[in-house]
């Protein structure tokens, strides 16, 4: 029996997969199942080739089917297939991990290696409790994060992030976490191009809070530079400079988390690089390996890992770890990626086509849906308006008719349509994006 025949013809053998983040009654009532993809598309199960406007799921940067991606993972599976870090070694991490600080704002030296962003987030929160403790300032326990942020799904980060349906069935979460307010405000910032105008006073929410708490108190502050998965969230003008300025003020460590703008999405490697702030500690996964093998990097000041790397040698001074922290497959896939990302200049690709993907995102401005559009670099978030009692609805009609009648994948949270193309992508992609796009939504109406 084929995959095709299974999948259309046996609905029942999907039953046992529990899909994460999905309807998973709908979709298995009518799935939408890929089965190969190659540079900028995927091959449906019906044999159908799909425009990828969403890297997968922000993770696939130099678009699908790399071949030296493939050849490095082969190369390094029958090579080394595992090894342990805890206290044992093999030579790649050590060689990802100088590669990758080549690339991060200078000063942030260091590299904890984890498996996905979600344990990236765990790890950086831990780092922050832990270096503060090892700092003599162990009463810095309160970790701070912002309204409708998404930081994975790790305990740590559903505690902080600000997306109420990721918080709200788990409990009562971290104690001592407090947020800031979003600086969503289509009311004043309706179809910016690039970086809103107004709202940078809401960075100062952080000195509310560390007059509120103590700032004594208080061991991070982490936040998207631009969030994500709440739909596309632009910061305003001047904002993460601000936020930085207060945690130096205060003693705060400010934490980006650049699971989604690392590697090359905001034009270059990272989103603190492009707008010149310096965080303590940056959080990355998905892109570092084109999404084809799971692994995430912390990247950590050279004055914090400093801290820890005080008293007696033969102690461990960070107890964390994953067992597939530096895993060789993984480490493999980043460093065929990173060659990748530099020999086809793809970081600089938002740079040169980041015109052109704002014009084309913005001409959709017209259509009487659409109530505002936000872009930065090679993102796009499209905001319809709910239809009345219905929210949501729009949105996955969109989506589904975009996947099933018109060969395009985009994403969408509620009604906010979320672009994010691999960086490979053409002047002609584009095009093919938006027109599709046009006639989706006319069509859903
Ligand atoms: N931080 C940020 C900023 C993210 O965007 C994570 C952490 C967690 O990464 P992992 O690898 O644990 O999933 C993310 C992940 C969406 C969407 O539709 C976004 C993510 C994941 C899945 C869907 O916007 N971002
Ligand atoms: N649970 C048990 C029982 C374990 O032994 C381990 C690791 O040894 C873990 C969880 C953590 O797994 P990982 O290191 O892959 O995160």
């Amino acid at each position: 029996m084929s995959y095709e025949d299974i999948a259309q013809n046996h609905p029942e053998s999907l039953d046992a997969f529990w899909m994460p983040f999905s309807a998973n009654r709908q979709f298995k009532a009518a799935p939408r199942l890929l089965t190969g993809a190659k540079g900028m598309h995927y091959t449906s199960v019906d044999k159908r080739r799909v425009l990828d406007a969403t890297a997968g799921l922000w993770c696939c940067n130099a678009g699908h089917g790399r071949e030296r991606i493939v050849q490095a993972v082969s190369y390094q599976i029958e090579q080394l297939d595992y090894a342990p870090t805890f206290q044992m070694g093999h030579p790649l991490p050590f060689i990802l991990a100088e590669r990758l600080t080549a690339l991060s704002p200078a000063g942030l030296d260091h590299v904890f290696f984890t498996n996905s962003g979600s344990e990236s987030v765990d790890t950086a929160l831990k780092i922050a409790l832990a270096y503060h403790r090892a700092n003599g300032e162990g009463g810095r326990t309160r970790l701070i994060g912002r309204e409708k942020g998404y930081h994975g799904v790790g305990f740590g980060g559903i505690s902080v992030g600000g997306l109420v349906n990721n918080r709200k069935f788990f409990g009562t979460l971290l104690a001592g976490v407090d947020h800031l307010r979003h600086t969503l405000d289509i009311e004043r910032n309706a179809f910016s191009k690039g970086l809103a105008e107004h709202g940078a006073e809401l960075a100062d929410d952080l000195e509310r809070l560390c007059q509120l708490h103590d700032p004594s108190t208080i061991a991070a502050v982490i936040v998207e530079p631009v969030a994500g998965s709440a739909g596309v969230i632009v910061p305003p003008k001047g904002y993460l400079q601000r936020l930085r300025d207060i945690c130096d003020r205060h003693g705060i460590l400010l934490i980006f988390d650049e699971v989604i703008t690392g590697f090359g999405r905001v034009g270059e490697a990272f989103a603190a690089t492009r707008f010149g702030v310096k965080p303590d500690i940056i959080t990355t996964a998905k892109g570092l390996t084109n999404g084809s093998i799971p692994m995430g990097a912390v990247f950590v000041d050279n004055r914090i890992y400093d801290a820890f790397m005080q008293g007696p040698e033969h102690l461990i001074e960070l107890f964390h770890g994953y067992t597939y922290s530096g895993h060789p497959v993984a480490c493999a896939a980043a460093l065929a990626t990173l060659d990748i990302y530099a020999e086809e200049g793809l970081f600089e690709k938002a740079g040169t086509l980041g015109d052109y993907w704002q014009e084309a995102a913005h001409s959709l401005s017209d259509l009487p849906q659409i109530i505002d559009i936000r872009n930065y670099g090679l993102v796009a978030g499209i905001e319809m308006a709910p239809r009345d009692n219905q929210p949501g609805a729009r949105g996955y009609e969109v989506f589904t008719d975009c996947f099933h009648n018109r060969d395009l994948l985009i994403r969408v949270t509620g009604d906010i349509i979320a672009l994010s193309p691999p960086l490979i992508l053409e002047k002609t992609h584009i095009d093919r994006i938006f027109d599709t796009l046009r006639e989706a939504v006319k069509a859903v109406a």
